[in-house]
């Protein structure tokens, strides 16, 4: 390469140079096409190499013009550089952009479940007249949950066709919450005040008005001295704290193995005031069972019958809940639907 020809392709070079700079839309355009002009392969970096082979006459004329070449094509992209960066930064910003001024996303803080509200409102009302919470496992062994109360082997309720053992021998999902009943008097003398709210199991069908799952309070109140008496008391004031001062209350003889005498506690029609409707058909609502602990299961707790009586009583939560919110298909508690179950936000 002679010296004309390294000149003509420096000036070339500059000129193409330039225009590709300025055209570089994108830093990685600008970057590809520094490579190409300026990079160690370019025609320019061959020119330079090129000034070494030159006569000495014109090598220091033709070293000042690639010097110069080089430091136009610097200057032009640094300047292209530095112009792409602040646009760049600029798109970032306005991707980003938030405007401040629409308005803000109400959020959803959920809410209690229906059936936590009813299982609260009824502790509260119990632990308020002093009794306490107790808990047990919902796993349970025969013992436990048939024989100490009461109910022989060959009652129905103990069939594979009602109950759900699993799979080791002679364990099955509690029927009742009373075997924590049971556990209870085992572990502590009386006066024993407590309820027993908690998920209880059957075999069933699962419908609008069967569920396999479900929830019961049970409660217990073993003392000297305690008669029937203090049980139509107990639960007249559980009834009216409950559905209203002005609800009237029923009771009835029933049948349970595991109390004796029994009975079954009706409420008057908070729905239509006891008139009868649809609701409640006669003007009543069959709530829950209740009776004077038999003495067989107190002994079965350890506890003296000669020395101590009591009652107990049970209530299913999801009931409770059907007829105070006007749900008519059990499945709507288990299904998770939002809209049913938003419907209870801020309730109490
Ligand atoms: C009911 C009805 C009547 C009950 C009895 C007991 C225990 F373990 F203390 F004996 N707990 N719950 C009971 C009594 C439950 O449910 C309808």
């Amino acid at each position: 390469m002679d010296s004309n020809e390294a000149r003509s392709i420096a000036d070339a070079e500059l000129e193409r140079g330039l225009g590709s700079f300025a055209a570089a839309d994108s830093i990685d355009e600008l970057e590809a096409a520094k490579t190409a002009i300026l990079g160690r392969k370019s025609r320019l970096s061959d020119v330079q190499r090129s000034i070494g082979s030159v006569s000495r006459e014109e090598r220091g004329e033709l070293g000042k013009r690639v010097n110069e070449v080089f430091a136009d094509l610097r200057s032009a992209y640094d300047a292209r550089r530095t112009e792409l960066e602040l646009a760049t930064g600029a798109e970032i910003l306005d991707a980003d952009a938030v405007d401040v001024t629409l308005p803000g996303r109400r959020p959803r803080p959920g809410s209690l479940h229906p059936l936590t509200l009813v299982e609260q409102r009824m502790v509260q009302i119990f632990t308020r007249m002093g009794y306490r919470v107790a808990e047990g496992p919902e796993v349970e062994d025969e013992w436990h949950n048939f024989e100490a109360l009461n109910i022989p082997a060959d009652h129905p309720a103990r069939t594979l066709k009602d109950s759900l053992y699993v799979d080791v021998d002679a364990l099955l999902l509690r029927t009742e919450t009373s075997a924590v009943q049971i556990r209870t008097m085992q572990s502590q003398e009386p006066p024993v005040y407590i309820v027993a709210p908690g998920r209880v199991y059957r075999r069933e069908a699962h419908d609008a008005t069967h569920s396999s799952v479900f929830h019961q309070l049970e409660g217990l109140a073993v003392d000297e001295g305690i008669t029937f008496a203090d049980l139509k008391g107990t639960l007249h004031a559980f009834a009216k704290e409950m559905f209203g001062s002005d609800v009237r209350v029923r009771m009835k003889p029933d049948y349970f193995p595991f109390v004796e005498p029994g009975c079954d506690l009706a409420v008057s029609c908070f729905v239509c005031g006891g008139t009868g409707c649809s609701v409640c058909g006669n003007g009543w609502l069959e709530l829950l069972g209740a009776g004077m602990v038999h003495p067989k299961v107190l002994e079965n707790g350890g506890y003296d019958s000669e020395r101590y009586t009591g009652f107990a009583f049970g209530i299913g939560i999801e009931r409770v809940a059907m007829l105070l919110y006007g749900v008519n298909d059990l499945r709507l508690f288990t299904e998770g639907d939002v809209r049913f179950l938003q419907q209870f936000e801020g309730a109490v």
